[in-house]
């Protein structure tokens, strides 16, 4: 299977999985879960050739880890960056260091005001190296990183959580707290 097409099949898992399951009629659990029969037939529906071999192969080699199966490999799910309302019961953490968040200037105005804000996600998402901020930054245009002072935050009583895959999510994050 070529790149491009394990590409282009974890961005339609994406949507699926993050967004609008509903696209090919699809349910999750509370928790996000998808089965993963359920999954692999309606995408077959809905026009998009997958199998259990190919879907293994999209977890597996995924750039970010953007999806994970559950132990017995029955459920699947996206384990970060949901718009719609899932609880991925996700583990409190402590930030021992600084955060990054990478963004485009066009924000800037609007991030002074009001901090940083999760938007259409459940999350405000961070990163704990500059490099990956700046290429979250750089989906958008020329990237600005922002340096969060996540210590400070979690002492004054802010929750974080780190999804599976090492996003660092919190529910905003305060202007105080952003270096620009
Ligand atoms: C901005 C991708 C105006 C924020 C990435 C961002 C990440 C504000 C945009 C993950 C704001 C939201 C998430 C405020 C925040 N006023 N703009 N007060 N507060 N913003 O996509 O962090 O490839 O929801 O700076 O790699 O860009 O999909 O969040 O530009 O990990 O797996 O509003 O998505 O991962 O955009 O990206 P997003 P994000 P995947």
């Amino acid at each position: 299977m070529k790149e491009k097409d394990t590409k282009n099949i974890s961005k339609f898992l994406s949507l699926v999985l993050r967004h609008a399951p509903e696209t090919i009629q699809l349910k999750l659990d509370e928790n996000g879960w998808a089965n993963v029969d359920e999954l692999i037939s309606k995408c077959n529906q809905f026009g998009k050739e997958l199998d259990f071999e190919l879907l293994e192969e999209v977890v597996v080699t995924n750039d970010k880890k953007r999806f994970a199966f559950n132990e017995d490999l029955s459920k699947i799910r996206a384990n970060q960056g949901h718009s719609i309302d899932v609880d991925l019961n996700l583990n409190e953490s402590q930030p021992t260091d600084f955060l990054y968040h990478g963004t485009v200037e066009k924000f800037i105005g609007s991030i002074i005001n009001d901090g940083l804000q999760k938007m259409s996600r459940q999350h405000v998402h961070l990163s704990k190296d500059i490099e990956t901020a700046l290429k979250v930054g750089s989906r958008r245009g020329k990237p600005i990183v922002l340096r969060i002072d996540a210590p400070k935050m979690f002492e004054n009583g802010c929750k974080f959580y780190l999804s599976e895959n090492n996003v660092w999510l919190t529910d905003n994050v305060p202007v105080k707290y952003i270096e620009f």
